[in-house]
């Protein structure tokens, strides 16, 4: 009997790994009490937090954290040095926030594995600014969010400080992020009213410590709205005392507040364009208001309108003209491609051609238009992809990270938002795997050099388990995830093919009578009986001549073009030979099919995963996976089965998994 009890014992042990775990905990060490032996020269409520942390969680040797009053060998902000001596490890930095990223740098070292052997580390932030930006509204709500209601209890709020606020500036810290946007750049003027600055200093009180930094997004029209002022013109003396009284006041309640960030004149949004003034005229108006509080304004420059006869050409020619004409603390928030946080873009050639503007990238963590939280896409080859863009700006070389990071023009700040797809669900991004998505931002704003396969690798072994049987398939899975998606959605440089307004299932050949045809899926993929795809080339609407040279001629060369972006680009005949030697209808097959047969596999793999790790979330990715099979497979009949009516030979076959 005793033997049967041990061998079933065994046989438990082996086969259930950990406890079970809703995701609540992230990346995050799970709580322990390690009584680690950790000191410090100095003392103040962020020094405290990384003693706290390295105490609870770290296994090693004692660790002294050592903050340097004097630059030690060029040791800047939030930089940092990890060092081991003999009997203890060192961790130098000249601030605070510097010494808690070295803990969460060695914590992480330990949970991934590596924090045996030489220790000679030296970090520092490749952005000075690293932000989420959240597009959450007064009434709970979230723009584009998918994991339940907003993290902020504004009716709560200042009173009530949910203690979510603090591990939400936990994880950040961890990761790096120093910064956040707390509401919707679509933006409810009562942002602004002192009741609501009174609550969102509650927060920057919470996260002041972790070395977060609250922004807010206004609204244009602010000084009418809640100042009763006649008009919100930036050149209107009233106007610019309005702005600048209230930013004193925003000072007042919270002393380091951020600064503005602006969405104006886009989407029916008020701006400077109602009262015939430019983009400049606005940003300067608000930026000379923050200026004297060191503040900054990120305006944006996602604009379009329905009389463009190619969306993705306007953001290029409203900001260029303006370039050299910003404030000093005006910084250009570009999002990653021209129209739209798309499946895949091209990246925006805003970045490279404005080159005395500071520019700031925008992504989307959030999953808009990538199978929301119901879908699994691990994001960081897309936004490795934008990053390593060459620009040739500056000849070969001037990537898209070398321009933001300030490395091609010079730049007074360099920052890098993300829009966040944070919510109040238990796992916060209600799908698992998109916790790897606000991760790898964070790392990549850290670190823009860093591979999607590195950071996969850390953010399986920090949240499921260090097991190389569960961890090299699922991390080959995430990495091929994104492009199964592009391919089951918008394959060879398709976009925005989605159905009217939710932007999450198909529906390519969507019309609807006097709605604006920048908004319906034909004016994007311009399919006919000659062919698919947006004539972008100098004898279409010449969007290529916003890239430089020599990639400006590749993209306008039917040959040359790369076939991600084919019909980005060009407007494709339908038995035109792709490089495999299939026709363009074949190739446009072989694709959605391939799309549906990759996350057929990610099932399959899943599946078998099941031995290393918790049944909760075992259970709680395969379900989703399911959804995404049945979607898949339903996107890439709509799509086909539309476009196979201007297609004159018949379609190869759809092959059902
Ligand atoms: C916050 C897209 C989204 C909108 C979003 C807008 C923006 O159009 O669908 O929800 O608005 O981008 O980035 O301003």
């Amino acid at each position: 009997m005793k033997t049967i009890i041990i061998l079933f014992a065994c046989v438990f042990l082996c086969v259930k790994p950990v406890c079970a775990e809703d995701g609540s905990r992230l990346w995050l060490p799970l709580e322990k009490n390690y009584h680690a032996k950790v000191s410090s020269n100095d003392k103040n409520p962020t020094i405290d937090i990384a003693i706290r942390e390295l105490q609870t969680q770290w296994k090693g040797k004692p660790v002294k954290l050592a903050l340097a009053h004097h630059k030690i060998n060029l040791l800047f902000g939030d930089s940092y040095k990890i060092s081991k001596q003999k009997e203890t490890i060192l961790i130098q930095s000249s601030s605070s926030i510097g010494l808690l990223y070295g803990a969460f740098h060695l914590l992480r070292l330990q949970q991934t594995g590596k924090a045996e052997g030489e220790l000679n580390i030296k970090e520092s932030p490749a952005f000075d600014l690293r932000i989420l930006n959240h597009w959450d509204n007064i009434d709970g709500s979230i723009e584009r969010g998918y994991a339940g209601k907003s993290l902020w209890d504004w009716e709560d709020l200042p009173e009530t400080v949910s203690p979510r606020y603090t591990e939400y500036a936990r994880a950040n810290a961890s990761i790096g992020i120093n910064a956040t946007v707390l509401n919707n750049v679509n933006a409810n003027p009562q942002f602004i009213s002192r009741e609501y600055l009174l609550k969102a200093a509650a927060l920057a009180r919470v996260f002041r410590p972790w070395g977060i930094r609250v922004y807010l997004s206004v609204n244009f029209s602010s000084p009418v709205q809640l100042g009763d002022l006649p008009t919100a013109d930036p050149l209107d003396e009233a106007v610019c005392r309005w702005w600048k009284d209230k930013v004193r006041e925003i000072y007042s309640i919270i002393p380091d507040f951020g600064g503005f960030l602006v969405k104006a004149n886009s989407e029916g949004l008020p701006g400077p364009h109602d009262f015939g003034r430019t983009h400049a005229d606005g940003a300067n108006m608000l930026a000379e208001a923050l200026e004297p509080f060191g503040g900054i304004v990120m305006w944006r420059a996602f604009v379009y309108d329905a009389k463009s006869p190619d969306r993705a050409k306007q953001a290029y020619e409203e900001f260029t003209p303006l370039d050299g004409k910003f404030r000093k603390n005006v910084i250009i928030q570009v999002k990653n491609g021209p129209i739209d946080f798309q499946p895949r873009e091209p990246f925006n050639p805003l970045f490279g051609a404005m080159q005395k503007t500071p520019l700031m990238l925008e992504l989307q963590i959030t999953q808009e238009y990538l199978g929301q939280a119901k879908q699994l896409a691990y994001l960081a080859p897309m936004y490795e992809e934008c990053l390593q863009s060459d620009t040739y700006a500056k000849g070969e070389g001037s990537t898209v990270a070398q321009i933001i990071t300030g490395k091609v023009f010079p730049q007074t700040v360099t920052a890098i938002a993300g829009v966040a797809n944070t919510g109040k669900d238990a796992n916060w991004t209600g799908h698992l795997f998109a916790q790897a998505n606000w991760y790898c931002f964070g790392r990549l704003a850290w670190n823009p050099g860093l591979s999607p396969e590195e950071m996969a690798d850390e953010w399986l072994k920090m949240t499921f388990t260090g097991n190389p049987a569960f961890v090299e398939p699922v991390k080959e899975m995430m990495l091929n995830s994104r492009e199964a998606m592009v391919n089951y959605m918008m394959p060879l440089g398709l976009a925005h093919l989605f159905a009217w307004e939710h932007h999450y299932g198909p529906d390519p050949g969507f019309t609807l009578p006097n709605a604006r045809p920048d908004w319906l899926p034909p004016y994007y993929h311009r399919a006919d009986s000659a062919g698919l795809g947006f004539d972008r080339t100098t004898n279409g609407s010449n969007a290529v001549s916003q890239y430089f040279p020599p990639l400006r001629d590749s993209l306008n060369c039917l040959e040359t073009c790369p076939e991600k972006f084919l019909l980005w680009f060009h407007h494709v005949p339908w038995n035109y030979r792709m490089h495999s030697g299939r026709t363009l209808w074949e190739e446009l097959c072989y694709k959605y099919q391939s799309g549906v047969d990759a996350v057929f596999a990610f099932q399959k793999l899943w599946d078998e995963m099941k031995p290393y790790i918790d049944a909760e979330r075992f259970n709680a990715v395969q379900s989703k996976l399911k959804i995404q099979t049945e979607d898949a497979v339903e996107w890439r009949d709509v799509c086909l089965g539309y476009f196979r009516q201007f297609e004159l030979s018949p379609p190869i076959q759809a092959r059902l998994p």
